[in-house]
């Protein structure tokens, strides 16, 4: 990917961490610290030589240039012919954002007042279903990025949320998400958001159909779906004919990505969770976010220190995956949100040319709160074969201090990272555990494995927007490297068609013209 980078690789790639820690200034020089954020990234197997040579890479791919372009509303998203601007719906400086020759901030901002007045309303008991009675479980149906975001804010922001309000989430097509979800509830105290971009999403219409003929059931009158349905969407005709009152739509645009829309109309269930305050400190969170990232020297710079050492590893070391550990149970479903936000993005092979690359592009995410994953799969990042860089994400302050748990917490954080980084040697295991080397083989711990510690003080609106933020701008650094389109996603699209031709020939009779595996499974399941 890059000669003088390889040939430093091939210099550094056996250096322990044990050896770069000698250097007693090195968390120093390998800590940054930025809108409430602390990374240090110094147990990461690099020299100060080998940040250098990769903020020469982001310099050599015009990086600072390209981050302007996405800012400024360029069309970056060329696939699609379109602007890439979530930024904008965050952007509480409110300075022009210019589409098409049109400032959209006056519309962003009209739709987050809308959001605001059903919020409140549903809030206070004032959003009554058909028969009158107040509205208490609010249920989301939508699917991948008009899901993962406002599933994983919701939890995350738990704390702050009004509990007298049961906020729900369907996705899946498979019936058993729609009737688990809704059991046990009445009919007359829920309401539905219907959130799809495109509302043609099969998955979510699917789940939006039930949940019409769920309402009418108890109703049996069409303007009682006024009183039970909210959509948000890009696709004012498809509400209509579904029989969602306009006055019950929120827009958002084509500029808004799937994966990037929590900050629009789609965050409508965070809003109406955690209230319009905290939702606005979560919207100030990732602006902060988002000026650091625009206005901050690339060494001192957050989303990008993280990219490259990230780039580091996939395209030096060779490594598959990353894992994202958060030690707080609110950030539940944080690396099912990230896998989305990441693997989406940049899961793409071609360049922007149009060429194969030759060379890795985006890595797998995945991760599981902690301390369940110690229990879990740990072990192979400790001792097993394969090398996998970890974030590890931590607070100081826990939001339910009880008793000692959180220190507890902490400390198990603290020590995985330092044991994944300098293990212990089988020299040490003799001295300290066992006398016999063949046990002494099994516990030793090669150590030198990766990882960032992302440290901030408490877990409230605005951090958890930057911290969403900081992932986001990552993702794009990666993309701007790799050379490729991290804004358009063929891959689900070609999912959304193939189904359906499947789908019409389960009830025909025709012949089938798949392969011979598929004609089989179709065959089997029509009988
Ligand atoms: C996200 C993707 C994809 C999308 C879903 C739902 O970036 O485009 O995950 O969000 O397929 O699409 P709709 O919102 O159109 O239903």
């Amino acid at each position: 990917m890059n000669r003088s980078l390889q040939k430093h690789y091939e210099e550094i790639k056996d250096l322990h961490l044990r050896e770069l820690f000698k250097d007693k200034s090195r968390v120093k020089k390998f800590t940054k610290q930025a809108v409430g954020i602390t990374l240090d990234y110094s147990m990461n197997r690099m020299t100060e030589e080998t940040l250098s040579k990769l903020f020469e890479l982001a310099r050599e791919a015009d990086l600072k240039t390209e981050i302007g372009r996405m800012f400024r509303g360029s069309k970056i998203n060329e696939t699609e012919g379109r602007a890439v601007l979530h930024t904008a719906l965050r952007n509480r400086g409110n300075t022009p954002v210019v589409v098409d020759g049109k400032d959209i901030m006056p519309r962003v901002n009209e739709v987050l007042a809308q959001m605001s007045e059903i919020s409140n309303k549903i809030r206070a008991g004032k959003w009554r279903g058909f028969s009158g009675k107040k509205i208490k479980n609010i249920i989301n149906i939508g699917i991948g990025g008009s899901d993962l975001g406002p599933v994983m804010a919701s939890f995350g922001l738990k704390h702050y949320s009004q509990r007298d309000l049961n906020i729900k989430f369907i996705s899946n097509v498979d019936a058993t998400h729609f009737v688990e979800e809704t059991y046990g509830l009445d009919p007359e105290e829920t309401l539905f958001i219907v959130a799809s971009k495109t509302f043609t999403t099969q998955e979510t219409m699917t789940n939006a159909y039930t949940a019409k003929s769920w309402i009418l059931a108890a109703s049996a009158t069409e303007s009682s779906v006024a009183k039970h349905f909210i959509a948000l969407s890009t696709n004012k005709e498809a509400v209509i004919d579904f029989g969602i009152d306009p006055s019950n739509m929120l827009e958002f645009w084509d500029w808004v990505g799937g994966r990037y829309s929590l900050c629009s109309a789609i965050g409508l269930p965070v809003m109406i969770n955690v209230g319009v305050d905290n939702f606005f400190k979560l919207l100030d969170g990732y602006h902060q976010m988002d000026n650091h990232f625009k206005t901050m020297e690339l060494e001192d710079n957050l989303p990008v220190i993280l990219a490259l050492i990230g780039i580091w590893y996939n395209n030096f070391f060779a490594v598959e995956t990353s894992a994202v550990l958060p030690y707080d149970q609110y950030l539940s479903r944080f690396a099912a949100y990230l896998q989305q936000a990441d693997m989406e993005s940049n899961g793409k092979n071609i360049n922007k040319k149009g060429e194969k690359v030759n060379y890795q592009t985006g890595p797998i995410i995945w991760g599981e709160p902690g301390t369940n994953g110690q229990h879990a799969f740990y072990q192979l990042i400790h001792q097993g074969t394969k090398l996998i860089p970890c974030d590890f994400i931590g607070f100081k302050e826990s939001l339910n201090p009880v008793g000692d748990h959180h220190q507890k917490l902490m400390a198990n954080m603290f020590a995985q990272a330092e044991a994944m980084a300098f293990g212990k040697t089988t020299k040490e295991v003799l001295e300290t555990e066992t006398k016999d080397e063949w046990l002494a083989y099994h516990k030793t711990f090669e150590g030198n494995r990766p990882s960032n510690k992302i440290l901030m003080n408490k877990l409230t609106p605005e951090i958890l927007g930057s911290l969403i933020a900081l992932y986001e701008h990552k993702i794009f650094v990666q993309g701007i490297i790799w050379n490729i389109f991290s804004f358009d996603q063929w891959g689900v699209q070609l999912g959304k068609v193939c189904a359906n031709r499947i789908l019409t020939e389960f009830n025909s009779a025709e012949v089938l013209c798949h392969d011979d595996s598929t004609n089989a499974a179709i065959k089997w399941f029509r009988s």
